[in-house]
C-alpha cells in the first residue's frame, strides 16, 4: 500500500496496515445469548465447523529467530481462540525467498512443521479447526531477508512503493528481479511441498494468500506484471501463476481442504489493476472449476474502507459454488446481516480476536469487546498476544 511515513522513528509496532486501525467495537452488554446465523455450524469441505466465525489470518512477528518456527506461545495463541468456527494462520512463508518481513513463521522446514505441530494439535484439542496461510511475498521484501542476500523476485522489475521491516527497522522494500519464466515451475513446487508439509503438520486445510500485493497478486494485476511470457499481458496470462498455485496445492491437499484469500481492490502493497471486476470474475470461474473449498474475499481497502472502490462482489459469490468468506469491517450487525441475506456463508474477524480471545462468547452475549493495542500487534512476547483476558477472566 501506499505507506505514509512517520516523523518519529520506526518500530516494528508500526507496520503500515496498523494505521488503518478503527476504534474498537463497543457492543451494549446484553444478558440474552444472541441467536443468529453466526452461531449455526457450518460444513466446509469435509470438516464441520462450530459456527460461522473465522479468526482472520493476522500477521504477529513472534516466530522464534532461529529457524523462524512458531514458539510455543503460538500454541497458547491459537488454542485460546479455538473456539472461532475456524482459525486462519498468520501468513506463513512457503520458502526462504517468500519471506518480507522480520519473525514470520514458515512452512518449509522440519523444524517448522514440527513447530506448527504443537499448535494444531493445541487447537484440535479445544475443538478447533484451523488451516494454515501459504505466502510469497514476492517483491514486498529486503534484500537483508533473502537467501545470500539476492534482489527479491516479482513478475517484473518494478519496486514497489512501500516499506518492510528489517533488523529492527522500516525500510523501503528492495528493487525486484523479474523472475526467469524458468523458475515458475520451482515456485508452484515450493507451494507445493509447503502444503504436504501442512498437511503433515496437522492442518485441516491451506489458505492460499492470494491477497494484499503479494506474488500472486503481483503477477494478477497489471500494475505489477509489465510481463510479455505466458504470465504478463490479458487476463489469461495474468491470472496463470495463481491459478496453477492453486490447482498444485489442491492436488496435494486435496481441493477441499484447498481455500484462498483475494482481494480484488484493495491498494495494500502499492498494487493496482485497471479492470479488477473481469481479473477477478475470470479468476473465481477458474477456481470454481478446480473445486477449491472456499475463497476468502477481503471487500475494499484491506484493514480500510469498504467502499475504497467500485466492485460486484456478489458476482464472485455467484460464480464460486464453495463457500464464501467475507472480511474486511465487519461487526456483529453486518455479519448477521450478510449471512441471513446468503451473501456470505462465513465472517472473517481481524483486530477483534487480537483482543478477544472468546470472541465468539462475546458475540454471542452480545458483551464488551476488549479494546486492541496496536504497539503489541506486530512483534514482542505475551504482552498483547497471550495475555487478552476471557470474559469470564475479567469477571474474576
Ligand atoms: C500486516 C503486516 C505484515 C504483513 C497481509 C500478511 O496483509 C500480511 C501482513 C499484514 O496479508
Amino acid at each position: 500500500m501506499a505507506c505514509t511515513v512517520r516523523s518519529h522513528a520506526p518500530t516494528v509496532r508500526d507496520f503500515p496496515f496498523s494505521s488503518h486501525s478503527l476504534p474498537p467495537t463497543r457492543l451494549k452488554a446484553s444478558p440474552m445469548s444472541r441467536a443468529t446465523k453466526l452461531f449455526e455450524p457450518f460444513k466446509l469441505g469435509p470438516i464441520t465447523l462450530a459456527n460461522r466465525v473465522a479468526m482472520a489470518p493476522l500477521t504477529r512477528n513472534r516466530a522464534v529467530p532461529a529457524g523462524l518456527v512458531p514458539s510455543p506461545l503460538a500454541a497458547e495463541y491459537y488454542g485460546q481462540r479455538a473456539s472461532a468456527g475456524l482459525l486462519i494462520s498468520e501468513a506463513s512463508q512457503i520458502s526462504p525467498q517468500g519471506q518480507g518481513y522480520q519473525d514470520t513463521p514458515g512452512i518449509h522446514s522440519k523444524e517448522q512443521v514440527a513447530g506448527w505441530r504443537e499448535v494444531t494439535n493445541r487447537v484440535h484439542e479445544r475443538g478447533g479447526r484451523i488451516f494454515i496461510q501459504l505466502w510469497h511475498v514476492g517483491r514486498i521484501s529486503h534484500t537483508a531477508l533473502q537467501p545470500n542476500g539476492a534482489a527479491p523476485v516479482a513478475p517484473s522489475a518494478i519496486r514497489a512503493r512501500t516499506k518492510t521491516f528489517v533488523k529492527g527497522a522500516f525500510v523501503d522494500t528492495s528493487e525486484p528481479r523479474a523472475l526467469e519464466l524458468s523458475e515458475i515451475p520451482g515456485i508452484i513446487d515450493s507451494y507445493k511441498r509447503a502444503a504436504a508439509n501442512a498437511i503433515a503438520a496437522g492442518f485441516d486445510g491451506v489458505e492460499i494468500h492470494g491477497a494484499n500485493g503479494y506474488l500472486l497478486d503481483q503477477f494478477a494485476k497489471d500494475g505489477a506484471n509489465k510481463r510479455t511470457d505466458a504470465y504478463g499481458g490479458g487476463i489469461e496470462n495474468r491470472a496463470r501463476l495463481m491459478l496453477e498455485v492453486s490447482r498444485a496445492v489442491a492436488t496435494e491437499a486435496g481441493a477441499d481442504r484447498t481455500g484462498i484469500r483475494i482481494s480484488p481492490v484493495t491498494p495494500a502493497n502499492d498494487v493496482s489493476d485497471s479492470n479488477p471486476q473481469a481479473l477477478f470474475d475470470y479468476i473465481v470461474d477458474q477456481l470454481n472449476a478446480l473445486k477449491l473449498v472456499y475463497i476468502h474475499v477481503i471487500e475494499g481497502s484491506t484493514g480500510g474502507p469498504r467502499d475504497y472502490a467500485p466492485f460486484d462482489y456478489s458476482s464472485l459469490r455467484k460464480r464460486f459454488s464453495g463457500a464464501y468468506i467475507a472480511n474486511n469491517g465487519y461487526d456483529f450487525e453486518l455479519a448477521t446481516k450478510v449471512l441471513e441475506a446468503g451473501a456470505a456463508d462465513l465472517i472473517a474477524f481481524g483486530k477483534a480476536f487480537i483482543s478477544n480471545p472468546d470472541l465468539v462468547e462475546r458475540l454471542r452475549a452480545g458483551a464488551p469487546l476488549n479494546p486492541w493495542d496496536k504497539t503489541t500487534f506486530y512483534g514482542g512476547g505475551a504482552k498483547g498476544y497471550t495475555d487478552y483476558p476471557t470474559l469470564a477472566q475479567a469477571a474474576e
